[in-house]
């Protein structure tokens, strides 16, 4: 029987040079879930075909040969912060050279600034900001659903959530309420980093600990907001940290279901207090995302941030596990800040091109992974 050379097919034997990996091959094959010292195995062998295979049976099972993109624009309310992390290069201290807070006018400027098609969505992130008032970011909410009904508003991380409460002397549930009363739809995945405390002390000792983001994530999830997951790698951490951290977010997800994408970030050091240490490899980069496949079952989706890894590793993670590359962006300032060389944004054509070129078929979601139809300057959601 002759087999097309194109498009989609089906799976043939798996082949392993590593021995180790054929116990955690045969788990895999049976859908069985990998245990920690299976996910240190992982990070430990050098045989990414054979871990990229299994990663991309486990995707294909689950996403066949669709990947997914979004138009979306990133708004960063302010870059002053308490916290002085470590890993960071975007947070200024109140007073500091470089410092900016953007008046609500400017935030709703910026929302409809810089592009020429239509974005789905927002994702909002800033500083912890000293003075800033709980209603600002409510206000900001509000405006944006005035001027944009449709755009779907993913803000605030669990870090920015547990700030948010404490200064405004409300529980974490009574701060979620209101950032849904005010037009919040779902969460990103950010400031989770490696929830290990002794990681976090080095890098984030000002952030909640990662028992508090976990908690958070689980009360935003019963409440009915989904959110995604990060997982920053290639600092201080060990193997044994990025499978804890993991095995951690996939009991949550057991519990709540909330959880939609986990997204690795390679870490950037230039400009951080952890300057001195050497960006990740290739390999780091595609294994993490294989890894990541592999370990969280329960997740729907693996997130390959081009901005992170860079469009050509985000290219080839989507047959190492991934099935998302993310979107647009358009104005990109965390990483940035950190001495990223990647481009600020894309375009939907360019994201369209660099699936279809690996061989996969592109798929325009909202943030809740429904398809996207749309004309030059409008979309509509399918539901
Ligand atoms: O939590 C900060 C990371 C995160 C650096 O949910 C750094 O769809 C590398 O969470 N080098 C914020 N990383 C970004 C984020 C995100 C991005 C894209 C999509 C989604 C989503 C979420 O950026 C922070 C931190 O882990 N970060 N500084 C740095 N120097």
């Amino acid at each position: 029987m002759s087999m097309s050379t194109s498009g989609f097919q089906p799976h043939h034997s798996f082949q392993a040079d590593d021995q180790a990996l054929l116990p955690i091959a045969a788990k895999v094959q049976a859908r069985e879930r990998l245990s920690f010292e299976d996910g240190v195995a992982l990070y430990r062998s050098g045989d990414i075909l054979a871990i990229g295979w299994l990663a991309n049976l486990v995707r294909e099972r689950m996403h066949g040969n669709t990947a997914y993109f979004n138009v979306n624009r990133h708004i960063n309310p302010t870059n002053v912060c308490v916290a002085s992390c470590r890993l960071c290069a975007f947070g200024r201290k109140k007073g500091e050279a470089g410092t900016y807070t953007m008046a609500l006018e400017e935030a709703w400027e910026t929302a409809a600034s810089g592009y020429t098609e239509a974005v789905t969505e927002f994702h909002i992130v800033g500083g912890l900001h000293p003075d800033l008032p709980f209603e600002y970011f409510m206000d900001l909410v509000r405006g944006l659903k005035v001027r944009f009904p449709k755009v779907h508003v993913k803000a605030f991380t669990m870090v920015e959530v547990a700030f948010l409460a404490k200064r405004g002397k409300m529980t974490i549930a009574e701060t979620l309420e209101q950032m849904k009363a005010a037009g919040v739809d779902s969460m990103p995945g950010g400031g989770a980093e490696i929830f290990a405390d002794r990681v976090r002390h080095i890098i984030c000792d000002h952030k909640i600990d990662g028992g508090e983001w976990l908690e958070t994530a689980r009360m935003a999830h019963k409440m009915g907001l989904r959110s995604n997951a990060t997982m920053l790698y290639g600092h201080v951490e060990n193997d044994e940290d990025r499978v804890d951290h993991m095995i951690r977010l996939r009991e949550v997800q057991d519990d709540t279901g909330g959880f939609q994408t986990f997204i690795p970030l390679a870490f950037h050091p230039e400009n951080t207090m952890l300057g001195h240490i050497p960006k990740t490899t290739g390999m780091t980069d595609i294994k993490q995302i294989a890894i990541g496949r592999l370990m969280l079952d329960n997740f729907p989706h693996i997130k390959s941030y081009w901005q992170m890894v860079s469009p050509k590793m985000a290219q080839i993670a989507l047959r190492f596990g991934a099935d998302d590359v993310d979107g647009t962006v358009i104005e990109e300032k965390i990483y940035h800040d950190a001495g990223a060389v990647t481009p600020q944004g894309m375009r939907r054509a360019d994201l369209v091109r660099l699936i279809t070129e690996a061989g996969r078929e592109p798929f325009e979601r909202d943030t809740m992974y429904r398809a996207v139809t749309r004309s030059e300057d409008s979309f509509t959601v399918a539901v």
